[in-house]
């Protein structure tokens, strides 16, 4: 199964959109299979403000370069066990945050 996550960012907030079967998620909560390849674009659209996307794993974070906008990005993260898992934006881990659920 090819798991597709696409995450916006549009003035310092997160958009995520991603289909798991028909079951969509959106905004600060990704629902990925456990044990599959997760592909996720990161389209950083604040021209200027540099973001990324770091997921913590129990192996070490998965993680995307900051890098300004208006730049995409690409990071692929395979989740091990079903659960949930932090992700933030390294610069603005206060507000841009949020988790990652494996089923
Ligand atoms: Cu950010």
């Amino acid at each position: 199964m090819k798991v597709e996550l696409f995450v916006k960012v549009i003035a310092f907030v997160y958009s995520v959109e991603v289909a798991v079967g028909t079951v969509p998620s959106r905004v600060y909560r990704m629902v990925v299979p456990a044990g599959e390849e997760v592909t996720a674009t990161i389209d950083n659209r604040d021209s200027g403000i540099g973001h990324n996307l770091s997921v913590a794993l129990p192996g070490g974070e998965a993680k995307t370069d900051v890098e300004p906008g208006p730049a995409e990005q690409t990071l692929r993260f395979t989740v091990p066990e079903p659960g949930e898992y932090d992700f933030v934006c390294d610069p603005h881990a206060a507000t841009m945050k949020g988790v990652v659920e494996a089923v």
